[in-house]
């Protein structure tokens, strides 16, 4: 299976917004908002979309940072690829409030939690919330993170 997805995280000064995940894949970890995107959706959409959903604010102006990719494999066989396009926003509509599948939290930039997140973030989220642009992949095998490479991205205005 390989599947489309977004991640998105909101911005106020020096502060981040996670949502820690009610449910679905990462239930019980902080991570940005974001989903899958689905047929005849940009990445964009799709992002605006999970966020309304998730956590009832609209993001206006948000700026892509990356492309990451999730390998997994069971068994030594590839079970499901994940490409997953990150933006931030640091304007938006509305006021974070909690949904059935997400439970927004601000954090310090200097203070993220990834010892309640997935492995990878901490190899690439700090480079993002420092303004940059990344590309990744990461291969789990059985839900361990095995191998991975994170690239700097050029910044091209
Ligand atoms: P439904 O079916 O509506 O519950 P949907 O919200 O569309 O699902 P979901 O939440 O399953 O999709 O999407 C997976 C989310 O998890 C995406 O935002 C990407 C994110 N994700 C997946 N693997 C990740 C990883 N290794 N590290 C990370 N985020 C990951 O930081
Ligand atoms: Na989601
Ligand atoms: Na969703």
């Amino acid at each position: 299976m390989i599947s489309l997805e977004t991640l998105l995280y909101l911005i106020q000064g020096e502060r981040v917004l996670l949502i820690l995940k009610k449910r679905g894949l990462g239930k019980g970890l902080f991570n940005g908002v974001g989903g899958k995107v689905k047929p005849g959706e940009t990445p964009e959409q799709a992002v605006v979309r999970e966020a309304e959903e998730e956590i009832g604010v609209k993001p206006i102006q948000l700026s892509w940072r990356g492309l990451l990719e999730f390998w997994n494999l069971e068994n030594g066989q590839v079970e499901s690829i994940h490409y997953v396009h990150v933006y931030v926003s640091e304007k938006y509509v509305g006021e974070p409030r909690e949904s059935d599948e997400a439970a927004p939290l601000w954090f310090e930039k200097g203070n993220i939690p990834y010892d309640r997140m997935w492995e990878d973030d901490r190899l690439w989220l700090p480079v993002v919330l420092d303004g940059k642009r990344v590309y990744g992949k990461f291969e789990f095998e059985d839900w361990k993170l095995r191998k991975w490479i994170v690239y700097l991205l050029q910044q091209t205005g």
